[in-house]
């Protein structure tokens, strides 16, 4: 046992913790300044409990908590009688409940700013894609003919609110405007169409409850159908309504790693998940005013980078550089280099106020659901979007003078990416229909579409699965596409640019050469994940086949979070064979993991598969890919 003052004097193996250029040299930093990360805390957690690894613990009530003896030595139920099976599937319910809330929170911030843009009742933003409003508002069945773009969104609101509270058993509406019918059809006859947000979560939350639901099925059948609330409505409509007002991505050139923080310039970092202030800040930055302020104040400029998925939208929409992924946001600290770290929400870590502290960069909180003990609170208001985001920017200026330039160092590496690739941006670089994709994947050029997502986990190697596995599938000519941290892991080794085409196969090489595109496309935030699900819809229309049926698989090589576990599980409901890197907490219930990785398949056409090597998994998903292609009578 390691006492805490000790701590600090654990070593971490600095060269092995990460593949990424510049991470190792920060962490010897950290070490030689007496600061703590992640992976320091990691070595603390050690071990970490088994109960918790395996799913079978409980503390639903005030009886517990209680666990399971996994030898079968111990008790085999708790107080209550709940069993393995019961308290495995519960507790990944929850996990589902948390996820699919975080992203579909996020999403009503997001409706209720589009509402105030309908109503008038902002300045600050606006309908910038209205090809993409009339879209969703023909989708649902709205009249677009002689409405200007304000009456179309008026009229979208009332729909959009509904999503996440209607009380009649209905299906969402999203979910049966978009989704193909085949999937409709799947979903129904398993009765896992959900029906309203909020509902969902809300009955995870109650199913789970003390002396509720004990059927580790049924459990198991209510996430999938959260999961789908979150995958083809909260999280979908999060991705379109940004997309409405801030515009479709397209593609856009940038660079990522720390190298992209600028020792003479005042540095803010802009973390978390939601655009709508990140965006402001941004702009605000950007504006001559701000410029010349901080040259005031003795700095060249002021230099905007992202951080996880935050970074992610101002990267598709503005191609502000990226620092760095989940793992690196205290790193970024300890450059020394950064006046402010502005975050939203989800994957800010609470610890990053200890390291600031350290230096004197300023954590700036922004929204009323995420405060941070010892942060800056400058709260997040729409209505003054621009006035709050000049607020922050300048209090990182005003930030710069303290900035000790002995203690800075940023590494020099960074790497030339091209991100952006929404469906649309696809649809465009192909000539605006899915034609040649489909040809390519019927002939072979193209094997098959890996969608790889997800977050980074010091239980593994920093970005070696992402990358790893990336590699070996693009080797064998299957083209990548991906969301949240992996996308920021794949642009920092070089898997986003155009160039990384010599390291695919033939076949993706030639077609990736031909479009002038990477063989990995970079489609955005977590919340983004939905764009791969309209992705594979359209590609399974043009077939004209079930999306289970095509050569596509999905992975989250190091994911940690429960967003993940919700992604995982729409994917997965969804038709699509989904592998995961890092073990989730379910091994304790034999039946549990034999639904998970087996059963469901039969039901919802895809399941999940837990490999922790990554090259032993690429080789799974390629030969899954090479089944799927045989049965649709393709060359393999
Ligand atoms: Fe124990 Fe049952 Fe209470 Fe869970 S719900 S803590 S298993 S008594
Ligand atoms: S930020 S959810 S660590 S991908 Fe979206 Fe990264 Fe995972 Fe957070």
């Amino acid at each position: 046992m390691v006492k805490r003052k000790e701590y600090l004097r654990l070593r971490l193996p600095t060269n092995e913790v990460s593949i990424t250029p510049g991470v190792s040299r920060l962490l010897e930093k950290a070490e030689e300044e007496g600061i703590e990360t992640a992976w320091h805390r990691y070595l603390l957690q050690q071990p970490q409990c088994g109960f918790g690894m395996l799913g079978i613990c409980c503390r639903n009530c005030n009886m517990g908590p209680c666990r399971i003896d996994p030898f079968g030595y111990g008790p085999d139920r708790g107080i209550c009688g709940a069993n393995a099976d019961t308290i495995v599937a519960r507790n990944i319910l929850r996990m589902i409940a948390a996820g699919a809330a975080a992203h579909s929170d996020h999403c009503r911030d997001i409706v209720k700013v589009f509402r105030m843009v309908a109503e008038g009742k902002t300045k600050y933003y606006k309908i910038t894609d209205s090809a993409k409003l009339k879209w969703l508002a023909k989708a649902y069945g709205i009249e677009v003919e002689g409405k200007d773009d304000l009456e179309i969104a008026k009229e979208l609101v009332p729909i959009l609110e509904a999503e996440f509270g209607k009380q009649d058993e209905e299906p969402l509406r999203t979910l049966t405007a978009l989704a193909p019918k085949r999937r409709i059809k799947v979903w129904g006859k398993a009765g896992v169409l959900p029906r309203a947000i909020d509902r969902e979560i809300c009955e995870c939350m109650h199913r789970t409850h003390m002396g509720v639901d004990a059927d580790y099925v049924s459990l198991l059948l209510h996430g999938v159908r959260t999961s789908l609330a979150d995958g083809w409505s909260g999280s979908m409509l999060a991705t379109i309504l940004s997309d409405i007002l801030f515009g479709t991505p397209k593609p856009i050139k940038s660079t990522m790693n720390l190298g992209v923080l600028k020792e003479d310039m005042v540095n803010i970092i802009v973390h978390g998940h939601n655009p709508v202030l990140s965006m402001k800040v941004v702009e605000a930055a950007m504006s001559e005013e701000m410029q010349e302020l901080a040259k005031e104040y003795g700095a060249k400029g002021v230099n905007v980078a992202g951080m996880c998925c935050t970074g992610n939208e101002v990267l598709m929409r503005l191609g502000v550089p990226i620092a760095g992924n989940m793992l690196m946001q205290e790193l970024a600290v300890i450059t020394g280099a950064v006046e402010a770290i502005v975050v939203d929400y989800q994957c800010v870590m609470p610890a990053l106020v200890d390291v600031a502290g350290c230096y004197h960069t300023k954590v700036i909180t922004t929204e009323p659901k995420m405060r941070i003990p010892g942060a800056i609170h400058i709260e997040f208001e729409p209505e003054h979007a621009e006035e709050v985001a000049k607020k922050i920017v300048k209090v990182a200026i005003e930030n710069y003078p303290n900035r000790s330039k002995e203690r800075v160092y940023i590494p020099k590496h960074k790497m030339e990416i091209v991100a952006g690739f929404s469906v649309e941006a696809i649809l465009e670089a192909l000539g605006g229909t899915l034609e040649p994709l489909v040809n390519a994947l019927k002939d072979g050029t193209i094997k098959g579409i890996a969608g790889v997502v997800g977050c980074v986990n010091p239980k593994v190697k920093h970005n070696y699965s992402h990358v790893t596995l990336t590699k070996e599938l693009i080797k064998n000519d299957i083209l990548v596409v991906g969301t949240g941290c992996w996308a920021i892991a794949a642009g920092m080794h070089g898997l986003l640019s155009p160039e990384a085409a010599k390291m695919a196969g033939p076949g993706l090489r030639k077609i990736c050469e031909a479009l002038n595109i990477p063989p990995c496309l970079h489609m955005g935030s977590c919340v983004d994940c939905s764009r791969m699900l309209l992705a594979i819809a359209a590609l399974a229309d043009a077939v004209g086949v079930d999306m289970s049926e095509l050569p596509v698989v999905g992975s989250a090589p190091e994911w940690m979070s429960e967003k993940a576990v919700s992604i995982g599980t729409y994917f997965v409901a969804s038709g699509v064979f989904t592998h995961l890197g890092t073990v989730p907490p379910v091994l304790g219930s034999e039946r549990v993991t034999k639904l998970l990785t087996e059963d469901v398949e039969d039901v919802v056409g895809g399941k999940f598969y837990v490999e922790p090597d990554p090259v032993k998994a690429a080789r799974v998903m390629i030969e899954v890919i090479e089944e799927k292609r045989r049965k649709l009578g393709w060359p393999t």
